[in-house]
């Protein structure tokens, strides 16, 4: 499967940031894997537009579960599909936290986002206290079964694995302990969508940089990630995007 390097600018860019995008674009013109930014909503467009026609694919960071309607400062789907992204990454766990979100809105998200054709990006992973309690697994797993529509597919979903505390924090698991949480993620997917489950990719993101992603790339059914901090420079992404 082609592995993701998935950029997620959070709250942060700009107009200005339109220079990183050419400078990501031009340095890697046939990357070995796909390269993926979500911009804050308001720069989608245009960086849609700067990415036309390269290796840079485009996404939103979060969707409404409905199409249209009475719903101030959202945006639907179809919204993000028309502002030429591909991608909507749904259940961040900032989402999560700073907006009440929970799996089964998650969920309708992901559906929302594949009837629009996007591909969802859906986020889970354990807070610092649920791992010391040694929930990690429990918490993961009923993430992923609530999370995701049965009708999910290798093509149209993405899970990504950010144990919470391990975001903008600097602070990484071992490769180790990633390795068995992908691994008990695969063998759920795998037991639900079958070949599907197979063929999904599963990413790891937190605090993610050029410096340790060759060594999380190596961990067995890690197939890419989904950078915060590091995404925001052409230069440190694309030192990401050469480990992939
Ligand atoms: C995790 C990640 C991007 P960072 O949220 O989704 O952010 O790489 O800054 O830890």
């Amino acid at each position: 499967m082609q592995k993701l390097a998935a950029g997620n600018w959070k709250m942060n860019g700009l107009a200005a940031s339109l220079a990183e995008i050419e400078a990501l674009a031009t340095a890697h013109p046939t990357p070995g894997c796909d390269i993926l930014i979500c911009p804050p909503a308001t720069l989608l467009s245009r960086v849609s537009d700067a990415a036309l026609g390269t290796s840079v694919q485009t996404g939103a960071q979060d969707c409404h579960p409905k199409d249209s309607g009475a719903h101030t400062g959202d945006i639907s789907a179809a919204m993000v599909r028309d502002a030429g992204g591909a991608f909507v990454i749904v259940g961040h766990s900032e989402r999560r936290a700073d907006h009440g979100e929970d799996d089964a809105l998650v969920r309708a998200k992901a559906e929302a986002a594949h009837d629009a054709g996007l591909i969802a990006i859906v986020c889970v992973g354990e807070t610092l206290e649920q791992r010391e309690a040694g929930r990690t697994l429990e918490v993961v797993g009923g993430q992923v079964a609530g999370s995701l529509p049965d009708d999910a597919t290798a093509e149209d979903t993405v899970i990504a694995y950010e144990p919470v505390w391990a975001i903008g924090t600097g602070k990484v698991p071992t490769t180790d302990e990633i390795a068995l949480v992908h691994a008990d993620i695969r063998a759920r997917l795998t037991a639900r969508f079958g070949a599907d489950g197979e063929g999904m990719r599963i990413i790891y993101g937190g605090s993610v940089k050029a410096s340790n992603a060759a060594e999380i790339f190596a961990v067995p059914n890690v197939d890419g990630a989904l950078v915060g901090g590091a995404s925001l420079k052409a230069a440190d992404f694309g030192g990401i995007v050469d480990a992939l």
